[in-house]
């Protein structure tokens, strides 16, 4: 019997604990430019194969609408070999006003992620906009961009 009650206890405090787990966030692209045929959606459609590119002005960037203000936790980017070194000294920013102004940076990529896999860059504070801007790559590109954290209620 008091075997019995503690383990519905166990249960009904597992019911409600909130979930807080980071969530892969879904939104609008957006960039300040695109290489013909390498537009912005190609950063966010889970295909490694397909990449944006910026077309040769810098500043560079690249980034995603969330409609609304959300609880950021890390920000991923995929690059294969020739793309990875792009990604160096471009700084990961977030704006509530919109996609170009208002930004803070929250993270700068300072050495080279490793290519073939998923990178992931801290990030904190509550953001509509969230962007990776480039300063010193014309044609910064990458495969894929995505934006986690966890809904704010
Ligand atoms: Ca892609």
């Amino acid at each position: 019997m008091v075997r019995k009650i503690f383990h519905s206890h166990n249960v009904i405090d597992g019911s409600f604990v909130p979930s807080n787990s980071p969530v892969k966030f879904s939104g609008s692209s957006f960039s300040s430019s695109a290489y013909p045929g390498q537009e912005s959606p190609n950063a966010f459609d889970n295909n490694t194969s397909t990449y944006w590119a910026a077309n040769g002005v810098t500043p560079a960037f690249i980034g995603l609408d969330l409609a609304v203000s959300k609880s950021l936790s890390s920000v991923k980017f995929y690059a294969t070999p020739n793309l990875v070194s792009r990604l160096v000294d471009a700084i990961i920013q977030g704006s509530n006003i919109s996609g170009v102004a208002g930004f803070v940076d929250l993270f700068t990529i300072t050495s080279q992620p490793t290519p073939d896999v998923y990178n992931d860059y801290p990030v904190t504070g509550n953001y509509r906009y969230v962007r990776v801007l480039s300063n010193n790559q014309p044609y910064f590109a990458f495969n894929e961009m995505e934006v986690w954290g966890t809904p704010i209620i």
